[in-house]
Order: C-alpha cells, then structure tokens, then sequence
C-alpha cells in the first residue's frame, strides 16, 4: 500500500542521504519485496543496497529518480512526486537481494547477493554471522586456528562445515560462486553477505573484524609491516613450494625417474625458504634472537605465525625432508614447538575438525 505524503519531504535534514534508484526496479522491489531503509550508518544492509541501486540507475536511467531520505529514526521511501512508501522489515532485504534485483543482474557477480544458490549445502546457506568451510589441510589450520585464538579472547563465534576435497565438492558451482579458486578453506560473513578466500586475506579479515585489541596483528605501521612481510613470505614463497614437495613426493602419478628433478627442485627450494627463516629468528644479522616473526625485540605471536607455522611443522609429512635436513634450522625449530603449545592451536589442529569425529559438520559428497 502507498501513501500520499506533502509535496516537500519534512526530513530531509542533515542525517538524511538521497539516492536516486530506476523507477521500474523499484516499483518492481518495493511492490514484490518491500525495501527497509534505515538510519543506521554506511554500513547497513540497506544503505548499501541503496549504494547499488544508484550506481545502476546513474548508468542506464539517469533521468529515472526516486528519492530515500532517510532521517532520525523515521523509515521512509519517496518516489520523484513525493508518494510515500510505508516502512519494511529487515527480513525482506535479504530476500530482495536473492530474488527480484539478483535475477534481474542488477546486482554484479561480485556482489554480495549471489553467496548462494539451491545447491549450496543448507547448513551454508543458513549460516547466520561467521561460517567457515574447510578441511583440517595445513591451510584450513590456518583459519581454524586464528578462529579458536579469537574464541579464547574474544568469545567470537562461527558455523564450521567440513568439506571433502578428495571428492572434489570444492570444484562445484556452489563452491565456486564462493571461491572462485575452488579451494579451501573459505569464510563468509553472513552479516555482511561477503565470502574471503585465500587464506591471508581470510586471516586479515578476521583480524580486521574481531581483534579489537589487536592480539593477533599490530598498530604501529612497522611492525604491521613486518607482520604482512611475513605473511606474504609464506603465502608466496613457502606454501606453493612445500605444495610441491607434497605433490611431487605423495601423489604425482609418474614413474620415478621422471620425478626426479621436480623432487629436487621443490625440496631445495623449501629447505632454501626454511633457511631464510632460520635467519630472521635466530638474529644472524640483527644480534637480536626472536621467537616468532614479526614485532618489536623478540617478536610478538601474530598471524604471520599463524599464516606459516601449520605448513612448516609438518615439514616431515611428505618424507622428503628428513630430520638431519632439520637440524639446519634450530631456531625453526623452537619455534615449531613454541607454538604448538598454544590451547588455541591444540583446539584448531585437533578433533573439532576431523571430519571422522564431527560428522554433522560434513557437506557435500564424502567419498
Ligand atoms: N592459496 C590458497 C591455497 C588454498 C589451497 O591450496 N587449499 C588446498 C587444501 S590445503 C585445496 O583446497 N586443495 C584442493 C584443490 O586443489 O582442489 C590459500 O592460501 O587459500
């Protein structure tokens, strides 16, 4: 139903926003989905849901103009000739976004809009605030364990599913339209209607979003450096090559002799970036021993750690690399077991993710 309202809107005042919205989507929005709008600030799903709609009605229908003002804690939609559109409830943006707008690709493909579809598993698809999707590979770990650090300080709660990538669950289109990498692990945040992939990205954003305190990262712009020098090591130089030495000494499907130079390629190269972390801890050229990677004087525990620490202690899995090869790197060492002695670290290494243990967090095909 619509209302007739006087011809200037009363409150329009300073903490009033316009946008101006193509008046067919939005007569088919506000008749079929009612569209909430709020006061609350840029960050609401209504506000950037306005956000979108003007971007596409400056591109296709300039002209077309419906004005949302929106002020004090008044919730109301005006059209160009001032017909009030009466207040909606927060479930309906949600449901606007999967259906009238999305199907219509008003919305881009990046867009939040488009986290799910039919074939995402229903414990994904309503997953409410953090979900992660993973399996307990050294780059699950990674996630699961900042998760349990978060949850030791913060409280901070999620939704777990554990996929099975022997089956390739992570190559559908469900999966895909998540991470487009159809890898693990992956986060979304459902409060935000947003997914994170790569694995330091996802430990970022976690860090953005709830260490408020700043346990896990740094204020001060150098050692903030450091850390994503750090993390950025591993994730570029040390995980793809210890990868291949995984690969090439687990499961490439070739006869010996043919695997021979890749063998040694990648375990040169990994030994190579073990030593190149030796270095940093063991203060070789500082004078300055360290405990974990970045941060002032001896170092403080962050995810720079926590981005490499689940690849390097298993550094044995592969057989390639052999205790003797380890004792090149005492420091790398400690700090393996440094480490693995944190709760949190226990907690996201251990059975809470083993798929053969918490089988009601099993999606998708299993084997
Ligand atoms: N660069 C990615 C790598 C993720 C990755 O390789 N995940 C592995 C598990 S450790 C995976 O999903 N493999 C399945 C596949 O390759 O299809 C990240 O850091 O997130």
């Amino acid at each position: 139903m619509w209302y007739k309202t006087p011809r200037t809107a009363p409150h329009l005042g300073r903490s009033s926003f316009q946008i101006y919205l193509q008046s067919s989507a939005c007569m088919r929005i506000t008749s079929k989905h009612p569209l909430q709008l709020t006061s609350r600030p840029s960050n609401s799903p209504s506000f950037r849901f306005s956000q979108q709609c003007r971007g596409i009605s400056n591109r296709i229908y300039p002209k077309a103009a419906w004005f949302v003002p929106v002020a004090g804690t008044r919730r109301i939609v005006y059209n160009t000739r001032n017909t009030e559109i009466p207040t909606f409830f927060p479930s309906t943006v949600n449901r606007l976004r999967h259906t009238s707008i999305q199907s219509r690709n008003y919305i881009t493909p990046n867009m939040a809009s488009n986290l799910y579809t039919d074939e995402t598993p229903e414990p994904i698809r309503s997953s409410k605030g953090l979900h992660l999707i993973t399996q307990s590979t050294p780059n699950g770990q990674k996630v699961q364990i900042l998760l349990e650090e978060l949850k030791a300080i913060y409280g901070t709660e999620w939704g777990t599913s554990i996929i099975n990538i022997g089956t390739n669950e992570q190559k559908k289109d469900w999966f895909l339209r998540l991470n487009p990498n159809g890898r693990i692990p992956v986060i979304i945040d459902n409060d935000k209607s947003f997914s994170v992939m790569e694995t330091s990205a996802e430990l970022l954003y976690l860090v953005e979003r709830e260490d408020k305190d700043h346990h896990f990262d740094f204020t001060d712009p150098l050692e903030k450096s450091q850390l994503l020098q750090w993390l950025y090591f591993w994730h570029g130089s040390g995980a793809p090559y210890q990868g291949q030495v995984n690969h090439f000494f687990k499961y490439a499907p070739a006869p010996p002799e043919q695997l021979q130079y890749a063998q040694t390629r990648f375990k040169n190269e990994t030994l190579r970036v073990f030593g190149v972390i030796e270095i940093h801890l063991s203060g070789k050229y500082t004078g300055q021993p360290r405990e974990y990677l970045a941060g002032n004087g001896t170092g403080k525990y962050s995810i720079a750690d926590i981005g490499s620490w689940p690849w390097i202690k298993g550094w044995g899995w592969s057989g390639a690399i052999t205790k003797q090869d380890m004792e090149a790197f005492p420091h790398l060492l400690k700090w393996i077991d440094r480490i693995a002695e944190r709760p949190a670290v226990k907690l996201g290494t251990g059975d809470a993710y083993d798929a053969s243990k918490r089988p009601e967090l099993y999606v998708g095909e299993k084997r």
